[in-house]
């Protein structure tokens, strides 16, 4: 971007309108009155919500804790109608939230950013985006969510189908019509799970293809007891603030009991009151050392696999369900509605792709090492170049024109997650190296937006110009995300925490392990020590902080 020529200088770019741009921006605007342009790819707001209308989709935090907190008012006044809120819902929020505080007058849509290099002479980003736009801005902050860039194998003869094939994060805004249908999914993460249960309802037969087995736990899904929300409106305040510096972002009381100090019976009938009152409590809720200690991770995994062995009817397939090769927890933990009891269904094969693997995807269908499975529609369940895959799709340039995608070659280095050095007034919300996708996503989005928009306060009030991390720093809070999450079940599996999931993605554990909390709390010191790890600037000299 030689001889940048501007159509406008602005305070603030943010790209995205999920919930992290969608907050961004309202704070920006509204509150430190900065001039703030938002781009978004879609056509309208809604970031993960906007994207993955797959059936089945909905949000495993529960609903009234699935939200923004800034704004008292508006978490009195809207009603979840479910006790997992569903994505049409959670879309409908997202719409009321920007309609609410006119959060649209400044966002372009149908816009994605391509590049944005830091001009070290003038101190501003240069921003330009796919439909032409040039803008310089003081600062660039990101809010392109966790989970937004798809991921479609690449199967042989995958462009030879001649039936529909869709891939769950970027689903038809008109749905797809399973009716009378063969279909194959392929992929049994989040979306899979989620998925496979509604479409196995429509289809005329489904075909699983599965190449890991997952821990699920139900989830429950009932409506909303109106006595239980009014009941959480009158402690609002007080829930979410528990959540904030709980471990997932969710107002759970921390358990101190060890999986291996009780009873075998003692621990069955925590385990079996867990699942029979479903969700997360099953993982937070139960003991404290399932996700840390291989040993009570056992109990759990082996309690687990029993349910698996009991819901489905045919031995054979149980089996095939049952995950053997890494600990529950390892990946993403997962709640489900009707999945291992959608087995027992005569329209439902499960396709073990594990030992017999997909070799090709042919006009008719997928076929594997066993056989052809003729099918009318394809359905990628295959998830996300998660945390980095998104940045790596723009050319963003930091100082000496250094691109982020080669400084994270190896792996993404963050200090905080927040920022990265050399990519000075860059802030990235829930970027890699925060607890981000490990938390109720809001309650980490609302911590970023709150940081990120205080060291900007602090920087206007003091004419301060240059803000960046410095290396030493962010050389020691990547070392410290990686110590924390080897005492993890996490390192035990491959997961796209890891990058597993893409081809030759570098093996690094990218969010950070150590709690919403205890991060909250290593942010506030950093701000009121004066943002120790950072060098904030009037330009030229630098003041070391
Ligand atoms: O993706 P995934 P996802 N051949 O990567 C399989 C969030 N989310 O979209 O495990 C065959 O988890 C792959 O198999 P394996 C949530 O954070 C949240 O489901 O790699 N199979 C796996 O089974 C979640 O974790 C919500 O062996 C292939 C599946 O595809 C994240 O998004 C809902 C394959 C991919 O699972 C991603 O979830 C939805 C291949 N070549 C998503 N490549 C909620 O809040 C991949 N697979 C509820």
């Amino acid at each position: 971007m030689e001889s940048f020529t501007a159509t406008q200088d602005l305070d603030a770019v943010v790209i995205g309108s999920g919930f992290a741009g969608l907050y961004m921006n309202y704070r920006l605007r509204e509150q430190l009155g900065m001039d703030t342009q938002v781009y978004e790819a879609g056509d309208n707001v809604g970031g993960t919500w906007y994207w993955n209308r797959y059936p089945g989709a909905r949000c495993d935090s529960e609903s009234y804790m699935y939200c923004f907190s800034f704004d008292k008012q508006l978490m009195q006044d809207w009603e979840w109608s479910g006790k997992y809120p569903e994505q049409p819902e959670i879309l409908r929020y997202l719409n009321h939230v920007a309609d609410r505080f006119d959060l649209r007058r400044n966002t372009q849509f149908n816009t994605r950013v391509i590049a944005a290099h830091f001009n070290e002479a003038t101190h501003r980003w240069e921003i330009e985006t796919d439909k032409g736009d040039k803008v310089t801005a003081k600062f660039l902050i990101t809010g392109i969510g966790c989970l937004s860039s798809g991921q479609i194998p690449n199967i042989a003869g995958r462009d030879t189908f001649q039936g529909e094939s869709y891939h769950t994060g970027a689903w038809p805004h008109g749905g797809v019509n399973f009716a009378g249908k063969r279909v194959g999914v392929i992929g049994t993460g989040s979306s899979g799970v989620q998925s496979i249960p509604v479409i196995a309802k429509q289809a005329d037969h489904l075909y699983v293809f599965q190449r890991t087995p997952q821990f699920t736990i139900p989830a429950r899904h009932h409506t909303v007891d109106k006595a239980f929300l009014d009941g959480v409106k009158k402690d609002y305040d007080a829930i979410y603030e528990k959540a904030r510096w709980s471990n997932g972002g969710l107002p759970i009381d921390p358990i101190e009991r060890s999986a291996l100090a009780v009873s075998d019976e003692e621990r069955l009938a925590v385990y079996e009151a867990a699942w029979k009152e479903g969700g997360f409590k099953f993982l937070f809720g139960s003991f404290f050392d399932i996700g840390l200690d291989r040993r009570a991770n056992d109990t759990a995994s082996e309690f687990i696999r029993s349910k698996i062995r009991e819901i489905v009817k045919d031995p054979d397939v149980a089996e095939k369900l049952v995950p053997v090769d890494h600990p529950f927890t390892s990946k993403r933990a997962l709640i489900d509605t009707d999945y291992f009891d959608t087995y027992n269904r005569d329209n439902v094969t499960l396709v073990d792709i594990r030992h017999a693997p997909i070799q090709e995807i042919t006009p008719k269908g997928i076929r594997t090492e066993d056989g052809e499975y003729e099918l009318d529609i394809i359905v990628f369940a295959t998830g996300f170049d998660a945390m980095t895959g998104t940045f790596n799709r723009i050319d963003i340039q930091g100082r000496d024109g250094e691109k982020l995608k080669d400084k994270w070659a190896a792996g993404p280095l963050t200090y905080l997650g927040v920022t990265t050095a050399g990519f000075p007034n860059f802030f990235m919300i829930t970027g890699p190296g925060s607890p981000s996708v490990l938390s109720n996503m809001p309650v980490s989005i609302e911590q970023h937006v709150e940081w990120i928009s205080g060291a900007i306060a602090h920087m206007n009030e003091q004419g301060l110009v240059v803000i960046e991390a410095d290396e030493s720093a962010e050389k020691e809070w990547v070392a410290h995300v990686n110590e924390v999450a080897e005492q993890t079940m996490f390192m035990l599996a491959d997961s796209w925490y890891l990058g597993a999931n893409i081809p030759n993605k570098p093996r690094v554990f990218m969010p950070y392990p150590g709690g919403v909390g205890a991060y909250r709390q290593k942010c506030n010191e950093v701000t009121e020590a004066g943002y120790t790890g950072f060098t904030i600037s009037k330009g030229e000299p630098a003041v070391a902080q």
